[in-house]
């Protein structure tokens, strides 16, 4: 390995030893540990080739990977080889894995899911290619000024991507405007303008090498480079217009995390990668098929949200244009390729497009929809409207023309069946099924926690990295001390880490002994950071007041982005760093209480934190978050979840038991109930003195004493409307802490709670989740002889 660094960096960067950089170095491993993965990817698609296997097409507007260096070295077996290689060539090897940017390609949940998918598709050996947009900006850098967050441009692509191969020979004109032209019942569309697709494919190797996918990211580029004999006559401008829209197509990866932007750019973008993905699923269909109607034994296409959900009429327009297909047969053959994931119930994040704005922009595809509703309501009559008031509903539409629609969680997946799509699933009661999410061991155990990790590994051997359910044997230590022991050094080293990192970073002195209090994830009213703070500040209260009444110290730490123009997360942000700011400077309570909000939350500071914590905030109101994925991260590192009965904690719950699982807070059923009655936040506020107090406190401007009516509108808002009733869960929140406190201080009970989790999670591997979508959803099968055979 140490002759194929140095041969990288000689003829692949053009460096020699002596003048290298550390840049130079990591790419040289980087290099060095892709050519490992090519024998497996040749040979798995070599094996997929003869035996003629379906293929799962993961059709995702996000990959949220993160870094791939120690990925990559830890599923091929090599971090021990890989360390000890750079460390005889003089480099620090932690050093270069903390060189490589985050490849950020998404915005949360959502993107990193279809990140751990790859990985488990590739472990458990299912035949699978990932597309997406290889966006030359990922999700903007968080900065805080003065408290506030400020949006700077991601420019990972700056630096060449290690692990990509471009494929200037993948190529497909992708065609946007127009008209179309209809003759002798037929229909041909002629747009207006084209780009050309691109594929940079990025090899996915699964735990041990065994099996390898790709990920296949499109970037645009102009058909026609440049207009020659505009520039020679002078016409600067004209020459270069044809390349304005391949440039921007790929330019950038919308920050609206569960909201819709109804934007035109977002439009093509979402054509751009959907068509130039089903282009290439048909080219690789026909190199060993010649009837189109057998498509269905060869694809399973799954559209990520509904982002992709114009690969419907996509494939119906291909199959009808150009395959001469009756339409009906068309509709159904796109439909038995096709699968939904919904991944939101929250009605602002619903995919609708302006009907004038989808015709204009795909007029062909507009004709089609209108005979997908047709075809639809002449088989049930009063069925859910595509087609309503001007709009394209894309989720009636992905339902409709999908063989199977599936939620994220048990809860989520009732929900969908009694709310957004109840009248969908009367017509086709079989058709939504759940797979609740789950994430891959490798990087969320495995990678980002060598401490416990191999603790384990020590305990029960190495298997669970692949088989996660082995964790279960540990349930039989929840009553040995001597493991106990060593669990709790494992989260001991992960804080001391942590403590290390947050000094560095934020400047703050926080105490390994301290209670590690997390709440990482998008800055959304609905997951409810306003009702952590509030809480934060009702304890600092208590606590200033009252400082030797034996308060288990805490340390509150927040994570996250808000979305560029949501005003309202925007403003709760500021107010936990103004919090921060006086309650971090309070001599009375300095032993007691921190709060630690470090800037550009993503995939990497997740690793970082995730270990670390001993309390996991999962306290959204309940019926509005979907699954959430972040909650089984944190209790498979040991963590205990604080949390409502919202999404997968309810399930979370079941696994680890009631009696290692702190619940308060309505129910989604009670949440609708509140709502019904006028009034409810003023009612709740004024049975609260407590809640009262703080937000006292807050209006006043005690944490804004430049401008005391900084958060009068949060704070109105709050007496007067509460739509996510913060109000209502604030007390039992409050109560619940207190309990978590008291918990605390038992340290031998509390490490055993913490191992009852992680023994008891195992099922939440995306392992568990892929065999799921595998047997319900795609009827694949696994390459890799007996990986499907464990229960899913
Ligand atoms: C998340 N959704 C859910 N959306 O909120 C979360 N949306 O509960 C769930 O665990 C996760 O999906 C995986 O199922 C998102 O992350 C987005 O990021 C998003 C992005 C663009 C537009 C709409």
């Amino acid at each position: 390995m140490k002759d194929d660094i140095l041969a990288h960096l000689r003829y692949s960067l053009g460096k020699d030893a002596g003048h290298a950089a550390i840049y130079d170095w990591r790419m040289a491993l980087s290099l060095t540990l892709r050519d490992r993965m090519m024998d497996s990817w040749f040979q798995s698609t070599k094996t997929s080739y003869d035996r003629h296997a379906k293929r799962v097409y993961y059709l995702s507007m996000e990959f949220l990977i993160g870094r791939l260096v120690e990925d990559v070295a830890a599923n091929l077996g090599l971090v021990e080889e890989a360390r000890a290689a750079v460390a005889e060539l003089g480099q620090d090897y932690d050093l270069l894995v903390k060189d490589e940017p985050d490849a950020a390609l998404g915005n949360g949940g959502l993107g990193r899911l279809a990140a751990c998918f790859m990985d488990s598709l590739a472990t458990l050996g299912i035949p699978a290619m990932g597309y997406g947009i290889r966006y030359e900006h990922g999700l903007f850098e968080q900065d805080f000024v003065e408290g506030q967050q400020i949006e700077k441009p991601e420019t990972w692509l700056q630096q060449r991507h290690a692990w990509e191969f471009e494929r200037p020979e993948v190529s497909y004109k992708v065609g946007f405007g127009g008209h179309v032209h209809h003759h002798e019942g037929k229909a041909q569309w002629h747009p207006h303008e084209t780009v050309i697709a691109t594929a940079f494919d990025t090899p996915v190797v699964g735990w041990q090498g065994r099996w390898g996918n790709t990920l296949r990211l499109w970037s645009a580029r102009p058909q026609k480079e440049f207009d020659l004999a505009s520039f020679n006559r002078g016409d600067y401008l004209a020459a270069s217009r044809s390349e304005a829209l391949a440039r921007t197509i790929c330019r950038v990866l919308y920050p609206d995390d569960t909201t819709e932007s109804g934007k035109e750019l977002r439009l093509k973008q979402e054509y751009f990668f959907t068509a130039a993905s089903i282009k290439d699923l048909l080219r690789r269909f026909f190199t060993d098929h010649d009837d189109i109607r057998q498509l269905p034994d060869a694809a399973a296409i799954q559209l990520n949200d509904t982002h992709p959900a114009i690969a419907g009429p996509e494939l119906v327009r291909i199959l009808a244009d150009e395959h001469g297909l009756e339409m009906a047969e068309a509709i159904d053959l796109a439909r038995r390729c096709l699968g939904y994931t919904n991944h939101t119930l929250l009605p602002e994040a619903l995919e609708r497009w302006p009907e004038w704005l989808l015709g204009r922009v795909l007029p062909r595809h507009l004709e089609i929809i209108r005979a997908i509703e047709a075809g639809q309501q002449a088989q049930y009559p009063g069925s859910p409207r595509i087609l309503d008031h001007g709009n394209v509903n894309m989720g009636e539409l992905a339902f409709i023309m999908a063989h199977k629609v599936n939620g994220v969680s048990a809860l989520h997946t009732d929900l969908v069946k009694s709310t957004v799509f109840a009248d969908l699933h009367r017509i086709h009661p079989t058709r939504i099924v759940n797979q609740t999410n789950g994430i891959t061991p490798r990087r969320w155990l495995h990678g980002c926690n060598p401490a416990l990790s191999g603790l384990i590994t020590r305990e029960i051997g190495e298997g669970w990295a692949a088989d996660l359910e082995q964790l279960g044997a540990l349930r039989t230590r929840t009553g040995d001390p001597d493991f106990l022991r060593a669990f709790m050094a494992a989260k001991r080293t992960n804080k001391e880490r942590l403590s290390n990192w947050v000094q560095d970073h934020c400047g703050i002195a926080i105490d390994p002994d301290a209670m590690f209090d997390v709440q990482i994830k998008r800055i959304h009213e609905y997951k409810r950071q306003l009702m952590n703070i509030l809480e934060t500040i009702a304890l600092w209260n208590e606590m200033h007041a009252n400082p030797q009444a034996g308060w288990t110290p805490r340390v509150k730490i927040f994570g996250g982005k808000a979305a560029p123009g949501y005003h309202v997360a925007k403003e709760i942000i500021r107010l936990i760093n103004d919090v921060a700011a006086v309650v971090n400077n309070d001599p009375v309570t300095k032993d007691l209480l921190k709060i630690v909000y470090p800037p550009n939350y993503n995939v990497t500071m997740a690793e970082l934190l995730i270990p670390a914590a001993d309390l996991s905030e999962q306290i959204s109101t309940a019926g509005k978050e979907a699954s959430g994925t972040g909650n089984m991260k944190f209790a498979l590192n040991g963590a205990l979840t604080i949390g409502t009965l919202d999404g997968a904690n309810v399930e979370i719950r079941e696994h680890v038991g009631a009696e290692n699982f702190f619940l308060f807070g309505l129910t989604a059923e009670e949440v609708i109930e509140r709502r019904s009655h006028h009034g409810y936040a003023r009612a709740a506020i004024e049975q609260s003195p407590r809640m009262q107090k703080v937000l006292a406190q807050i209006a006043e401007g005690r944490f804004s004493p430049q401008e005391p009516g900084r958060y009068h509108g949060l704070v109105g808002n709050l007496w007067d409307h509460d739509h996510f009733l913060v109000s209502c869960d604030f007390d039992s929140y409050f109560d619940t802490q207190r309990r978590a406190d008291e918990a605390f201080k038992h340290q031998a009970t509390w490490a055993a709670m913490a191992l009852s989790n992680t023994a008891s999670v195992g099922w939440f591997s995306s392992d568990r989740t892929i065999r799921g979508y595998a047997r319900d959803i795609w009827n694949v099968h696994s390459a890799i002889d007996g990986q499907l055979e464990q229960s899913a």
